[in-house]
């Protein structure tokens, strides 16, 4: 029996790839994570953007406690199964009026995962109207497989790669993913999606949560981390990742550090076998 999802939303995601939106959070505790996100910003002078977006659940309490919330995992688990790791974790921030935007893509393109099973929460810490640049996807396309990406240099591009479809995919059916602060979407790994800028008057924030079960294992060369957050894991596919008690302190950062640049190296080791 299925923990938080009802049976037609397990089924509208094996037919069109996502399901848009589940309530989670009360939108008081979506902005209290958001200030404690953009207090961070603030001290650090910079923004948790492309580049510094990477798996803050090791940096912070507060995002450690979302990533581990029955909320969100109890909808995962419907989907994966109850042994569950978090894979990657990415802060998806557009400024209001900014031409910040995500080109079309696949979330497996670059995580060499076997077998292909990974879910994506996007839990929203803003409102995300479609105005403000929500997901868009293509139903269904999860069905598609694998498809060709190239890459592009665009600074607007939020993606780390700027990882682009290169094949012509039918996008006259789109839909979009409006969820609300405290809300969260979840989406297949094949799905086809990108996103607009944001043309609304406030700041668009969410969090990508990379699920996989426990059993899935990243293929390429490098070893990587990842965090159990629930069930057992028999398979040992990973190292494991240390859980924040501190805001940022000295333990966190490094540990942090070390992970994200593991994590890098598997990206680009994937990039040399393909070139
Ligand atoms: O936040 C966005 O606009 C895009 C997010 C995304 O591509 C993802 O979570 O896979």
């Amino acid at each position: 029996m299925a923990k938080k999802l009802t049976e037609s939303q397990i089924a509208a995601y094996e037919h069109d790839g996502y399901i848009c939106p589940v309530d989670a959070f009360s939108t008081q505790q979506a902005t209290e994570w958001r200030s404690q996100l953009e207090s961070f910003e603030r001290a650090e002078g910079q923004k948790m953007t492309r580049g510094h977006n990477f798996k803050p659940h090791l940096l912070f309490p507060w995002v450690d406690e979302i990533v581990h919330s029955p909320e969100v995992l109890d909808a995962v688990e419907d989907l994966i199964g109850p042994d569950i790791r978090l894979f990657h974790l990415t802060v998806w921030p557009k400024d209001a009026h900014s031409g910040a935007y995500v080109s079309w893509h696949q979330d497996a393109t670059y995580f060499a995962l076997d077998p292909i099973c990974h879910v994506t929460a996007w839990v929203a810490l803003t409102d995300a109207p479609v105005e403000a640049g929500c997901m868009e996807v293509v139903p269904g396309s999860h069905k598609l497989g694998q498809l060709r990406h190239a890459e592009m240099q665009d600074p607007e591009n939020l993606l780390s790669r700027g990882q682009a479809l290169a094949v012509d995919v039918d996008r006259t059916k789109t839909a979009f993913m409006p969820v609300k602060a405290g809300q969260f979407s979840l989406h297949h790994t094949h799905l086809v999606h990108n996103s607009r800028p944001n043309k609304s008057n406030d700041r668009r924030i969410g969090l990508g949560i990379s699920y996989i079960p426990t059993h899935a294992r990243c293929t390429a060369a490098n070893r990587v981390t990842a965090m159990l957050v629930r069930g057992r894991d028999n398979y040992g596919h990973f190292d494991e990742e240390r859980r924040p008690e501190a805001n940022a302190g000295p333990e966190e950062r490094a540990f942090h550090a070390r992970a994200v640049a593991t994590f890098r190296d598997m990206n680009a080791s994937l990039n040399r076998k393909s070139a």
